[in-house]
């Protein structure tokens, strides 16, 4: 019998990619959706299959990671092999003017799926997933960063993934619950959410080479991260959970770079210069800022057999490729009207 896994962040840009890995692997999928005016399985639509078809692998249901007792009645009746919490409101910038719902949706949403999970562990073993972040080492303490560095998060996002980043290791400790936490540093693609500054750059530089737009308005240009290729890192999420024993694991490419030098990457490779076409504006600006984000991930190398195979270049290649498309269909949208 294939296994079963249900996804919170579905929607979002890894959960497209996990939910798309999982199918491959042969496992039913389901993924918890909120309930919006407008469509948001648009990352998900090419996996969707007609629920009445009996083929079909992929399901979805309403919920939301702030209301515990449908969270739980959900996994409580799904009773999954699996559970990815992939789901929270994951923009550092955002969560300066939202700190209230952030610490609910990303740090109490976490403990919410931790406790479904020990609920249903009275019944079955299901094994966790904590989307934790990179962010969390904010104003880091050494450098590389591995799984003994030591948190100083700069911001409530930061601070809200620590204190999920706790309870799954409480849940482990203290109910011998099978949670492991996953400390992801940056990773983007194609998918990438437009307000995150890979995703800006590469969409805006699109757009600027084919006229759509003349402007590029950015924020502070010197942050440094450890950018590595989304597809590449919900396969790790996988292997952890395959993993004998639940442990914690960084997940990273091992190389830094700037946000400057990001841009100069993408616009370089469309023959744009930035010094024409970029400006800053001080609202991109955040009240604390990590400035360096690099990651060791030998621990994932040597337990788990993974290490990022995507270099910057090639990601940067796909979202250029992928971006400059788009911008073509718009164009084309445009002319037909
Ligand atoms: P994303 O694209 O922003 O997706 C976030 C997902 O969470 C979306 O599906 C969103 O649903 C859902 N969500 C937001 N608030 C929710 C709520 N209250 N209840 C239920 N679902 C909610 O994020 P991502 O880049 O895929 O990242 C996935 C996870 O990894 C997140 O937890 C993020 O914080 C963490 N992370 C990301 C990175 C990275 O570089 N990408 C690095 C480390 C950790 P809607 O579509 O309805 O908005
Ligand atoms: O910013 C600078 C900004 O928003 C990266 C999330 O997935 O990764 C992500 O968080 C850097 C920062 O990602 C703009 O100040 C300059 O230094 O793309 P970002 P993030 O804040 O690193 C971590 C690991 C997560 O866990 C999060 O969920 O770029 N920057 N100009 C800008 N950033 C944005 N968004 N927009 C700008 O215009």
């Amino acid at each position: 019998m294939s296994k079963r896994a249900f996804l919170t962040g579905i929607t979002g840009q890894d959960g497209s990619y996990l939910a798309e890995f999982l199918l491959e692997q042969g496992y039913e999928v389901h993924g918890m959706i909120r309930r919006a005016s407008t469509f948001t399985t648009g990352r998900i639509e090419h996996l969707y299959r007609d629920p009445h078809n009996s083929d079909a692998r992929l399901f979805l249901h309403y919920g939301d990671l702030t209301d515990g007792q449908s969270l739980t009645n959900l996994i409580l009746a799904l009773e999954p092999d699996e559970i990815y919490n992939l789901g929270a409101q994951s923009h550092v910038r955002v969560s300066f003017d939202q700190p209230a719902y952030t610490l609910q949706a990303t740090g109490a949403g976490a403990l919410n799926v931790l406790e479904a999970a020990r609920q249903l562990n009275k019944k079955k073993t299901a094994k966790v997933y904590q989307a934790s972040s990179s962010e969390m080492y904010g104003d880091v303490l050494e450098t590389p960063q591995t799984e003994k560095t030591p948190f100083r998060p700069q911001g409530p996002y930061a601070c809200a993934k620590v204190y999920a980043y706790h309870q799954t290791v409480n849940y482990r400790e203290s109910y011998g619950l099978f949670a492991v936490n996953g400390i992801l540093f940056n990773h983007e693609s194609p998918r990438r959410g437009e307000t995150f500054v890979t995703r800006k750059i590469t969409r805006a530089a699109g757009r600027i080479k084919l006229g759509l737009q003349d402007r590029l308005y950015l924020g502070n240009l010197d942050a440094k991260r450890d950018w590595g290729f989304a597809k590449d890192y919900v396969r790790a999420m996988w292997l952890m959970l395959q993993h004998h024993e639940p442990d914690d694991f960084v997940i990273a490419t091992g190389q830094t770079h700037t946000v400057r030098s990001f841009l100069e990457l993408v616009f370089a490779k469309l023959q744009l210069d930035p010094e024409q076409f970029v400006a800053i504006d001080p609202r991109y600006f955040r009240p604390a800022e990590v400035n360096l984000l690099l990651g060791s991930a030998e621990k994932a190398r040597d337990v788990l057999g993974w290490k990022a195979t995507t270099t910057l270049n090639e990601l940067v290649d796909l979202m250029v490729d992928h971006d400059l498309e788009l911008a073509r269909q718009e164009c084309l949208i445009a002319k037909s009207r």
